[in-house]
């Protein structure tokens, strides 16, 4: 794009600036090492900061007036939510970036738009049972931007560095105890955080009294199939069930894994001994 300056000739516009050939090399190789790497400061904190305010308004909104579902993550305290329109900025500014292109030469399949999401974690949560987010042959890229700045306080995600490399049944990572390695990943307003879904990891409690919200980009199979899946729904701001099921038998599983997780963890290990997939 050009614009006229002062003296009548024309200027191009400069956009954001591509990342430095040296933060290209490091992302290429802590992506190899450890499934994930972090790019600092990059999506406008002041348009994040908006985006904050519209989705815990509309989270008050919806819990308020009862349309919200029942279970489906609101117990243990993870929830989706679709961020809408507003949120399409971010995209804009990860391919301005040239992050679209790098995540392009990490994974053969980032091949469309992504489908747009956000993991809001609700005060009080439960720790999430470790896990990858596929099947270890189906994985995907996925791209999380911190709303808010996110510490240990309101649920920083953990992650296992490395353990992309190759495939765990769960009883496995158990026996190996793999959940020694985990660590925990601060990310400021603005950050994005960058993984592999292979790589192991988990939500966190937030110990705030405040819900913490991060967008999450994710290219399963290629990417949506929407042309625009900022607008899907009219673009409107969605709260969605994450994990267990808004259902009878999705409610007892939820109840099972907050009241007795021990219970939970045995059933997990048992249905791993019996399937090879899991
Ligand atoms: O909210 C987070 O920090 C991660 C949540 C997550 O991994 C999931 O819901 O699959
Ligand atoms: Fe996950």
């Amino acid at each position: 794009m050009l614009v006229v300056d002062r003296n009548g000739s024309e200027q191009p516009v400069l956009g954001p600036d591509k990342l430095a050939d040296s933060e290209i090399v490091r992302a290429h190789e802590e992506y190899a090492r450890n499934g994930y790497f972090i790019l600092r400061n990059i999506v406008s904190p002041e348009r994040l900061a908006d985006l904050h305010v519209a989705l815990s308004q509309e989270f008050d909104r919806s819990s308020m007036s009862g349309t919200l579902f029942s279970g489906g993550g609101l117990v243990s305290g993870h929830l989706n939510c679709f961020p809408g329109a507003g949120a399409r900025f971010a995209y804009d500014t990860l391919q301005q970036r040239g992050i679209i292109d790098l995540i392009g030469q990490l994974h053969p399949k980032v091949l469309r738009m992504p489908n747009v999401g956000c993991n809001f974690n609700l005060p009080g949560s439960h720790t999430q049972h470790y896990h990858i987010d596929r099947p270890f042959t189906r994985d995907f890229m996925i791209v999380n931007v911190a709303i808010v700045d996110t510490a240990i306080e309101n649920g920083a995600t953990e992650l296992i560095p490395g353990t992309h490399k190759r495939f765990y049944k769960y009883t496995q990572f158990v026996l190996q105890q793999r959940h020694r390695d985990g660590v925990r990943v601060p990310i400021n307003r603005g950050d994005v955080l960058i993984r592999s879904s292979n790589v192991w990891h988990r939500g966190m409690t937030n110990r705030t009294s405040v819900p913490r919200p991060m967008l999450a980009m994710t290219w399963e199979d290629g990417g949506s199939n929407d042309q625009d899946p900022f607008s899907a729904g009219g673009g409107r701001i969605r709260f969605l069930p994450n994990w267990f099921k808004p259902t009878p038998v999705g409610r007892l599983r939820e109840q099972l894994f907050v009241r007795v997780p021990l219970a939970y963890s045995a059933l997990r290990f048992a249905r791993s001994l019996l399937d090879n997939e899991y």
